[in-house]
């Protein structure tokens, strides 16, 4: 099937794959020769499109004789893999990537530049891969990011939707989602492999047959799907290396049915076709409640299917034994999404390769670890039988067999200890009949582990305390991380240069190196430059928003900047209250406006379409942000921005001119976040909770340097045993209620009085997430920041202590303790 069928004798086939010149002159030649004989038009009758399609595969050709060698090294070595099995991967931009991990961003400029043409506009023809919803998927992105930059072998497997993350728009305030089209202009960067496509099956029955002196079952399936691959680069900075991501696209399995075709039914014939594939149409742009969709659930096992068929046919040697699949590879599950895996695996060795059931479940036990992501119990991926029964009916047989004997475990270890054995079922009763994923990932996984310290010990104590008990050695915890190349280096080329200044290139790679940025804040010149770089960040950002969104910011603000999904957990809506509260004091001359330090707060967030409430706060958010920027009595105080559909590309432009970044959810709900982590980075204070990674971004900048405020988790759970009764803050604080009795009187909405009731009630009646229980301390906490803004020498030591205090938050970090904790590749 490999390899050439007769043997070459040019001297140039012989030869290795090798990258062209990395000069202008080189650069040119292949950037025109993919202009003509690839776009196949002439550079005098180009578009942008063209010149940006044409570029990306100039740089795929730099990237692809090390692509082809980590692929005959990996194959050489057999060194144990990574496989990264996520059903999201918020990539961003490539291009630019690219080009930095080639450095041939100087050579690409002037290559540019020598046609004519401008590099800047070229990139920003560049549509994001928007392949996940928020966190989750973005981490996935910047592990495998450091994965690719530490040379350590790594496959990311995943989906190719067709149509990723919505795209946001606002018509009067409301969110309105439009289709992602990444797909549209052309997508230079995966290839397609036909010849590797995967055969997927579903549905139908199992049945038992002989099999010599032993009973065997066997799956029948009733119908099945094509996977067909693409494979896209995944660079490592500037090292000779590139990973590969393979995302697998649904096909039906014959273009045509001919059995249906030749009856005359064409149109029925190419129905098929479409069913088919329907799997990998669309992603799913809930964020934390996941909705139990039977479309979903096939996007789960189709990816996972594929991914570990392709892992034993095609990345294992012929002939490889499958008892050594440990030694070779780890599934990391990121969340529960890819968790139908484990029974597939075992199916494949029980039934396929007729092993004994201990010894299938002894191999694929030590292959899987799984990583939790949430701690909200509406979040937590149950599937109801009777559709994994239709579905997947011998997985859910082989899911019940897991259960029985993992369950007679604990009965022999607890003996009349039914209630425990009930606690740590796979399959519960209530309220239907279902499995619970993050139980059967638990009892697969030989690790188990949490994104950052806190949520780690709630993970274990709260939402699996039976497992935890049962296991300790199995829980860990490893504290997410961000990739310093595409959120420092790339993003905030100012800051970047002042750092590399001062330490030399090496921080790169080597985050903890921002250490030496310490002695830095007492120097004032230093603090200048500091200063001036942030300031070029906010106008390159307010000439973005000028020209991407029709925003107008002006003027030397103090910046706030709240972007993550909308969530009540998140708690946007206690950062309104706290914009409202200011606006009212002004307004009605409680304060002297001239006191207020000038503030312009950005928002950027995307609501899951169905969630109702979220939208709300969305439309309160644009609504209050109209009246505010309207009126002159707060004119040059006061300004709110919403750009719409935030995403990877706005972020690495928001986050580098932020002053501060809002990490306010209610302690004990979110599980890391990362936003955090790239404010911090980027010089930004923390104004935040104790919640998440914040948690640990507060202890190593010190209290000094972090807006610490509001309720602790053990508080949270003290007030919410107690009976926690929002009204009673409303009606003791004068300032609370203030606020809230303006966004009521229809202040903000032409005098509508019920435009914004169900944000109102909501929190007078339910506010499960304590915003007003954290208010004061909020409004207390933000009185702080403006007093320490308003000494602007105070101010930038904090923040280049904060840079130089975060560099553990690397995601090379993050992949170092996978490595050392679970991994051992
Ligand atoms: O994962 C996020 C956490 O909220 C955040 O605290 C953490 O930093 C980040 C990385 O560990 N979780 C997240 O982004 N979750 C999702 O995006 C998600 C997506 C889909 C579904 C559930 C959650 N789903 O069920 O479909």
């Amino acid at each position: 099937r490999y390899g050439p069928m007769t043997t070459p004798t040019h001297p140039l086939a012989l030869a290795p794959v090798t990258a062209p010149p990395a000069t202008v002159d080189g650069f040119v030649k292949e950037f025109l020769r993919e202009l003509n004989t690839g776009q196949g038009v002439a550079l005098s009758r180009s578009t942008v499109n063209d010149q940006y399609l044409a570029l990306a595969r100039t740089v795929r050709h730099y990237l692809m004789a090390r692509w082809l060698e980590t692929t005959r090294h990996q194959r050489e070595t057999k060194e144990k893999a990574v496989g990264y099995l996520s059903a999201e991967y918020l990539l961003g931009r490539q291009l630019g990537n690219a080009l930095l991990a080639t450095d041939l961003g100087e050579i690409a400029e002037k290559a540019m530049a020598a046609c004519g043409l401008d590099l800047v506009t070229l990139r920003a023809q560049e549509v994001e891969p928007g392949l996940g919803n928020g966190g989750l998927g973005r981490l996935a992105a910047c592990f495998v990011d450091s994965l690719a930059t530490m040379s350590i072998p790594c496959i990311g497997y995943g989906i190719r939707y067709e149509y990723g993350i919505f795209k946001q728009t606002f018509v009067d305030g409301r969110q309105v989602e439009q289709p992602d089209t990444w797909l549209s202009l052309g997508e230079p960067w995966g290839f397609p492999h036909p010849e590797a496509a995967v055969q997927v099956d579903f549905g139908g029955y199992t049945e038992t047959y002989r099999d010599g002196d032993v009973e065997r079952t066997r799956w029948v399936p009733s119908w099945n799907v094509l996977g067909l691959p693409y494979n896209y680069m995944v660079p490592g900075y500037q090292n000779g290396r590139v990973n590969t991501l393979r995302l697998w696209s649904a096909q039906a399995t014959k273009a045509f049915d001919l059995a249906i075709f030749n009856a005359g039914d064409y149109a029925e014939a190419v129905r098929a076709q479409t069913f088919a594939e329907n799997i990998t149409k669309v992603l799913y742009p809930e964020d934390s409640t996941p909705q139990g969709k039977e479309l979903r659930l096939q996007q789960q096992y189709f990816f996972v299917a594929c991914s570990i068929r392709d892992f034993i046919n095609q990345v294992m040697e012929p002939g490889f034994d499958l008892h050594d699949l440990p030694e070779r590879v780890t599934f990391q599950l990121n969340d529960t999404h890819p968790v139908i895996a484990v029974p597939e695996l075992m199916r494949i060795l029980v039934d396929e390769h007729k092993w004994e059931w201990d010894e299938a479940w002894d191999v694929t036990k030590r292959c899987f670890a799984y990583t939790c992501h949430t701690l909200l119990p509406e979040a937590l991926e149950v599937w109801p039988v009777d559709l994994l029964g239709r579905l997947l009916p011998r997985h859910l047989e082989i899911i019940y067999q897991i259960n029985d004997a993992f369950l007679a475990e604990v009965r022999e270890r607890f003996p009349n200890d039914e209630l425990r054995a009930r606690s740590m079922s796979i399959v519960t009763d209530y309220p239907d009949r279902s499995v619970r994923m993050a139980y059967l990932a638990t009892v697969a996984g030989m690790k188990v582990n949490g994104v950052a310290a806190l949520h780690s010990q709630l993970l274990a104590d709260k939402v699996l305390p039976a497992f935890s008990e049962y296991w300790p050695e199995k829980f860990t915890n490893v504290t997410n991380g961000v990739t310093p190349r595409r959120f420092l280096r790339l993003a905030n080329p100012w800051l970047s240069q002042l750092i590399t200044d001062a330490l030399g290139v090496g921080w790169v790679t080597d985050l903890d190196r921002l250490a030496e940025l310490e002695p830095y804040a007492q120097d004032e010149d230093f603090r200048k430059a500091f200063r001036e770089a942030k300031q070029t960040n906010k106008e390159r950002l307010y000439a973005l928003l000028r020209a991407r969104d029709g925003i107008e910011l002006s003027g030397d603000h103090l910046l706030d900047v709240m972007v993550k999904r909308l969530h009540e957990y998140k708690r946007q809506t206690l950062k309104i209250l706290h914009i409202v509260s200011l606006y009212e004091q002004i307004i009605h001359e409680r304060v002297d406006p001239t006191t207020i330090t000038p503030r312009t707060v950005v928002f950027g967030a995307k609501a899951a379409p169905g969630y109702r409430l979220a939208k709300e706060i969305i439309y309160l958010i644009n609504k209050v942000g109209e009246t505010v920027n309207t009126d002159p009595r707060v004119a040059g105080r006061l300004q709110i921005a919403f750009p719409a559909n935030y995403n990877v590309t706005l972020a690495e432009k928001l986050i580098p001119a932020a002053d501060l970044s809002e990490q306010i959810s209610l302690a004990g709900m979110e599980a890391s976040g990362t936003g955090n982590m790239k404010f911090a980075l980027n010089g930004a204070l923390t104004i935040g909770t104790d919640d998440g990674a914040n948690v640990e971004i507060r202890q190593l900048v010190g209290d000094d340097n972090f807006f610490g405020f509001g309720m602790t988790e053990p508080e949270v759970a003290a007030l919410g045993a107690s009976g926690y009764q929002p009204g009673s803050y409303y009606e003791s604080n004068p300032q609370l209620k203030a606020a809230i009795d303006l966004i009521a009187s229809g202040a903000f909405s032409g005098g509508d009085r019920n435009a914004f009731e169900p944000v109102v009630s909501n929190l007078l009646y339910h506010d499960r997430f304590m915003a007003l229980a954290d208010f004061a301390s909020y409004v207390d906490a933000q009185a702080a920041v403006e007093a320490a803004y308003a000494d602007q020498e105070a101010w930038s030591k904090m923040a280049i202590l904060n840079v130089a205090r975060t560099g553990f938050f690397s995601s090379d970090r993050s992949m170092r303790d996978y490595l050392s904790r679970i991994w051992r590749a």
